[in-house]
């Protein structure tokens, strides 16, 4: 992580823990909308090239989340994408040759860090995906994807190429119901069991994982959707974490008491949103393999399993 302005030590993906092993995600540091001269600006094609860029990892599950609203509201032309390699190497998520990823040369930095430290001299923490950069300031404006999200539904509605609202006013309170329900037990569930450092955070962590899995298996053998019945917010944000599952958490993370593929509702579920192209184009199941199985700290001689072979793999026939 940084500290004032300087890369520390190797990487580690601890972030920070309680005195019982529990794992603290950090928060983000940067958080600004797009203005809305800004955005008469895109509309008008004052840019030559797109002003924003966005900064991912495909094996990051937040990065994942505004990767696919951006593919849904069909904002490409407005927001360009880089994509960093999917193992963090000591000194945090870098560019380069990786299939899929984007090469030094078509970025001005080398490490995601250089980005924090370009915006903020000082800054303080770890330099995460995704981020929200703009080209003409040089400076990330969002770290949070939660608010890239709602910078892409809100702000740059104008811009939209399909008509659509992730957040649609009548089922707001269900849409934060239901997100509050899944990030602590499941989204970020996977991560205290993978990161927990103690059996107690661990048991903590895989209860909550299951325990929410077993009310969604309920809840999607009655309905279509998360919430309502329309997509929305709430089904991308449980999708990235579902899509992750089998491939890296149950065996890195140790929540292995089932698959999704053992749930029939959930599995259908899964299989229903892969076949819209947002959800299929911005999965690569390679980068989540070698992202998550390059953690040392979980997986020290870097072993890449050859496994698991899915059902949904089939929708990947050529790059899986
Ligand atoms: N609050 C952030 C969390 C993002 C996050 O934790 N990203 C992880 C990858 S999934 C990351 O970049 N980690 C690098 C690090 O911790 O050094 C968001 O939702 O945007």
């Amino acid at each position: 992580m940084l500290v004032n302005g300087i890369w520390e030590k190797r990487w580690d993906p601890v972030q920070k823990q309680d005195k019982q092993g529990r794992f603290i995600r950090q928060s983000s540091a940067f958080r600004e909308r797009i203005p809305a001269d800004v955005v008469e600006a895109m509309i008008a094609g004052e840019y030559k090239e797109p002003r924003y860029q966005l900064y991912v990892a495909y094996i990051c599950p937040w990065a994942t989340r505004t990767l696919i609203a951006r593919s849904l509201f069909g904002l490409e032309s407005h927001i360009e994408v880089k994509v960093v390699e999917p193992q963090l190497s000591d000194y945090g998520w870098k560019f380069g040759d990786y299939p899929g990823s984007t090469p030094e040369s078509d970025v001005p930095v080398q490490y995601m860090h250089e980005l924090y430290t370009q915006t903020d001299s000082q800054y303080t923490g770890r330099a995460t995906v995704p981020v929200l950069w703009d080209r003409l300031e040089e400076r990330i404006i969002n770290n949070e994807s939660a608010d890239i999200l709602t910078i892409f539904n809100e702000d740059l509605k104008p811009l939209h190429k399909e008509d659509l609202n992730l957040s649609p006013d009548p089922f707001l309170i269900e849409i934060d119901e239901f997100n509050e329900r899944i990030y602590h037990s499941l989204n970020n569930g996977v991560y205290r069991a993978g990161f927990a450092t103690s059996a107690l955070a661990y048991q903590e962590a895989y209860n909550d994982v299951f325990e929410t899995l077993d009310w969604l298996e309920a809840h999607f053998s009655k309905n279509e959707y998360a919430v309502g019945d329309q997509l929305t917010e709430s089904d991308i944000r449980l999708f990235v974490t579902l899509v992750r599952f089998d491939v890296a958490y149950y065996g890195l993370f140790k929540t292995n008491k089932k698959r999704i593929t053992d749930y029939p509702a959930l599995s259908a579920y899964l299989d229903q949103l892969l076949q819209i192209p947002a959800f299929r184009d911005n999965t690569k199941v390679d980068h989540i393999k070698a992202g998550y199985y390059s953690i040392q700290a979980l997986n020290p001689n870097g072993i890449v399993p050859e496994g698991p072979e899915l059902p949904w793999f089939k929708w990947f026939k050529e790059d899986v």
